[in-house]
């Protein structure tokens, strides 16, 4: 089991000593919590949610406290359209999706495009651990201990040109692979989009990894983007392909209903969906439903990129 540790909540924002210590006794913790929900396979649902992960401080002072969600809880309550719209049936729907070989086309406006074997990405990134809440834009949520590396680093090695405004996203098409895509209500492949400043922000990740295991394949296995502050619409699964553009990139779920999901998807409890409201939310494993944070809670490392926006306008 993995021992190293970052953090997506920078000591900066940690404001006492107590704070700080419990932390660290986290840390130790969620080491053993890893293994614990890996070994107790059978553990209920919610098992592995009893130590407290991180507590963000909030505009009072101090937000509800963020709990890990369990390995089960993870793999087994997916948004994966590829393989149902069922997000219970993901899990066993994908049991025998075979993740490698894999490669990760780099390419578009950059100096030095290259497809990367997955295996080959995970060996020069090393990816490192990164608790991230997870919210889903139907107002569900989770924290989850990715392994991942940073966006930024793959987009350095390739050297975007001075033209490049955009990164482009593109997920496997596969009818073998993902029954669901025989859906023909889905604009297939699945692709996303970022503004490049976005794309190089630290808390943008490729993950490969959860609780020290390999992307198991309800989460996208075996590479997929995390950005914590956007709705889980935009962390996109099953990534084949990277592309930097100048234009802003189409989105599957900005084509399909461009009155309710924008290209930023940008977590914001202040601008509701046309059908519910974003105010709140239910973390799985929890009972009361808890308010949402502006930009998930991630507010200090990623409101500047979006200083002087109208954010109601661009959501
Ligand atoms: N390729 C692909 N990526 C995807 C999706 C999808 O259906 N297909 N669903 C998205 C949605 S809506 C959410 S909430 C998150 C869920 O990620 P998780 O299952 O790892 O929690 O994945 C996102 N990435
Ligand atoms: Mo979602």
């Amino acid at each position: 089991m993995r021992t190293r540790f970052k953090s997506d909540i920078p000591s900066s924002e940690i404001t006492s000593k107590e704070l700080f210590l419990s932390r660290r006794d986290f840390i130790k913790t969620a080491g053993f919590m890893g293994m614990g929900a890996l070994l107790a396979a059978c553990a209920p649902s919610g098992g592995g949610g009893t130590i407290p992960a991180n507590e963000v401080p909030g505009e009072a002072g101090a937000g509800p406290l963020d709990v890990l969600n369990s390995f089960e809880d993870i793999t087994n309550y997916n948004n994966y359209y590829e393989f149902s719209t069922d997000k219970t049936a993901v899990n066993a729907l994908s049991k025998d999706f075979v993740a490698r070989p894999w490669t990760v086309e780099v390419g578009g406006l950059v100096n030095k495009p290259k497809t990367y074997d997955v295996d080959e990405l995970i060996k020069k990134f090393q990816p490192e651990e990164r608790i991230y809440r997870m919210r889903c834009v139907e107002a569900w949520s989770m924290v989850i201990p990715w392994n991942g590396f940073s966006l930024s680093k793959l987009l350095n090695e390739v050297e975007p040109t001075s033209k490049a405004k955009y990164v482009s996203f593109e997920s496997l098409y596969d009818t073998q692979r993902y029954p669901g895509q025989k859906s023909p209500f889905y604009p297939w492949p699945y692709h996303e989009g970022l503004r490049l400043d976005e794309a190089m922000n630290d808390l943008a990740i490729l993950a490969t990894g959860v609780y020290g295991e390999p992307l198991p394949n309800p989460n996208g296995a075996p590479i997929r983007l995390v950005t914590p502050w956007k709705y889980g619409i935009k962390s996109i699964k099953g990534v084949i392909k990277i592309e930097l553009v100048e234009e802003q990139p189409a989105t599957l779920w900005n084509s399909i209903g461009p009155n309710e999901y924008g290209f930023y998807c940008n977590v914001n409890p202040n601008v509701s969906h046309p059908r519910w409201t974003q105010s709140s939310e239910r973390r799985i494993g929890e009972l009361a439903r808890r308010p949402t944070l502006m930009f998930n809670g991630y507010e200090e490392q990623v409101a500047h990129l979006y200083a002087g926006m109208d954010l109601k306008k661009n959501y």
